[in-house]
């Protein structure tokens, strides 16, 4: 039987915390694999549960968590920033050990995150050549998607993909391997049809008590500032029999007590999809806990979608206000206004939600944009009942904004992208200055009332998702 090893490469970041990471996308190739007769193994070299790792381990609220972490030194090209460098995952020695004693796969299928992780990316090839020499690696996800040029430069992959990959997969590894797949050609899967993916294969992981999901891909709006119109094009759901089949599958047969969403547009067209799969799941008595970390959309946050969350168990609950400046959401090409803010959050409140559970994304650090921008930003979302989670910007490449940011800063942002972590990139830029960001993320903390304690308590602590720390 051939066979494919699915590699999770490690993260190098200033700060990263686990908050439900899961790499669905990978998972989802592994299954078309799978139904097409390989093999299939999986390695996370993040995994904060490898059996090596035990007692450094440390979970935290609602199964998220600390990674095992190891300073490292800076590559040149942020030297200059005056905090620690961080290798989070599992020790090279420690995953060395694991995968040499494991057979040489046929090929290897690397998946990649942040843009700015890549020498995570570049570790894992050169672990997977030191262990097995030139087998076939195939590299594929955000960062080699949105930074193609640059992926096939510097990781020595054999062969760097750019988007989607379930329809294109198997003709892909049968020509780097030789191998061909034992598929009948009514089971190919198809990107517009979503249910006919296989689900993802979550089971090949360790440890599943917190999972990730995606109910739908892409997005209808085409924000300056955001990627996913290059990753996910076009927005398609899945029906609603199908997410409810995913999450009773999740939870009964995997044990998960955590789902979080992956989808940039949970609710989107909410009356056929989210209104729709959130009945069947309660008909079918499931009981777990959600979270949206990528944030929901104001505008579509009205009283029957909060009643539905809330007796859902929509425990953590994120919604992006960016800013409260009309003139600047225009600039983005933001449709969605403070006054859908206010009405979702009031929708929010009613049925019952508390400040700490629903945290308000705010943009800082974009060029031009003032302290007391973010300072009225913070305000509103207080008032409106919410917790501030200051997001740091950073342009990503193909955005309108990106073009803007490459025309106006003397950085090379096209040439390394360790200048998009969103941690530096508005200090390198001088979009901000550290002293300035520091203020703010302390506006925002006190900015709340003192009864609101942090909830969970490790949101915003050791993390650049919420930088309220
Ligand atoms: C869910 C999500 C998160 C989750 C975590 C994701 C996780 N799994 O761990 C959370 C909410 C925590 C998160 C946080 C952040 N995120 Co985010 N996130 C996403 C999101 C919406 C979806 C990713 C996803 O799971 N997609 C679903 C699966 C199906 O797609 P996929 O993994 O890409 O896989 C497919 C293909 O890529 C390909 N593929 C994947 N691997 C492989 C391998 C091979 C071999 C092949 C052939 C193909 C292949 O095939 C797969 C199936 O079709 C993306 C936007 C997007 N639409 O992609 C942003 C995105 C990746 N995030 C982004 C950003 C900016 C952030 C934050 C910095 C936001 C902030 N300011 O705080 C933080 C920082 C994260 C951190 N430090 O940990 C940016 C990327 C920035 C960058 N420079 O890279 C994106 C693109 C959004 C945007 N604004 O444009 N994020």
């Amino acid at each position: 039987m051939p066979h494919a090893l699915l590699l999770v490469p490690w993260i190098y970041d200033f700060a990263a915390y686990d908050f439900w990471a899961c790499p669905v996308g990978l998972l989802s190739l592994g299954a078309v694999l799978r139904a097409a007769g390989w093999h299939v193994e999986f390695f996370d070299l993040t995994d904060r549960h490898h059996p090596a790792l035990a007692p450094c381990t440390k979970e935290k609220c609602f199964h998220t968590g600390k990674y095992h972490a190891e300073e490292v030194q800076k590559p040149p090209a942020i030297s200059w920033v005056p905090r620690r460098f961080k290798r989070y995952g599992i020790p090279p020695k420690i995953a060395e050990a694991d995968l040499s004693a494991r057979e040489r796969p046929d090929v290897v299928l690397i998946t990649s995150r942040m843009t700015y992780w890549y020498p995570g990316v570049q570790e894992a090839v050169g672990l997977v050549r030191r262990l097995w020499g030139n087998v076939p690696v195939l590299l594929g996800g955000t960062y080699a998607t949105l930074c193609y040029e640059h992926a096939s430069a510097t990781t020595g992959a054999t062969v760097v993909f750019r988007g989607e990959a379930e329809e294109a997969l198997l003709p892909l590894v049968e020509r780097v391997t030789g191998q061909a797949a034992r598929v009948c050609s009514a089971k190919r899967p198809s990107l517009a049809n979503l249910d006919s993916l296989p689900f993802p294969a979550w089971e090949l992981r360790r440890w599943n008590k917190a999972v990730m999901i995606e109910t739908s891909r892409g997005c209808p709006y085409s924000c300056a500032y955001c990627a996913t119109g290059q990753l996910l094009p076009r927005w398609r759901a899945k029906s609603p029999t199908r997410v409810a089949d995913e999450i009773e599958f999740v939870v009964r047969e995997l044990g998960a007590e955590d789902i979080a969403f992956a989808d940039d547009a949970l609710l989107l067209n909410a009356a056929s999809h989210f209104l729709a799969w959130a009945k069947e799941v309660d008909r079918r008595g499931i009981r777990c806990r959600f979270h949206t970390p990528n944030s929901l959309f104001a505008n579509m946050i009205s009283r029957e979608v909060a009643e539905a969350m809330r007796s859902l168990g929509f425990e953590t609950v994120r919604v992006s206000l960016e800013t409260a400046s009309e003139e600047r959401l225009e600039k983005l090409g933001r449709r969605i206004r403070p006054k859908h803010f206010v009405e979702a959050m009031s929708n929010l409140r009613a049925v019952g939600y508390r400040p700490e559970q629903i945290g308000v994304y705010i943009l800082c650090g974009l060029p031009g944009q003032s302290l007391d921008e973010v300072k009225r930003s913070v305000d509103l979302a207080v008032a409106e009942g919410g917790t501030p989670r200051l997001a740091e910007y950073s342009p990503i490449p193909g955005t309108a904004e990106w073009k803007h940011a490459v025309e106006t800063t003397h950085l090379p942002l096209a040439e390394e992208p360790l200048l998009h972590n969103n941690s530096i990139s508005w200090w390198a830029s001088g979009a901000m200055r550290p002293e300035d960001m520091a203020k703010l993320k302390r506006y925002a903390r006190q900015a709340m009332p003192h009864e609101v304690g942090h909830y969970p308590p490790s949101f915003g602590a050791d993390t650049n998702v919420c930088a309220v720390d």
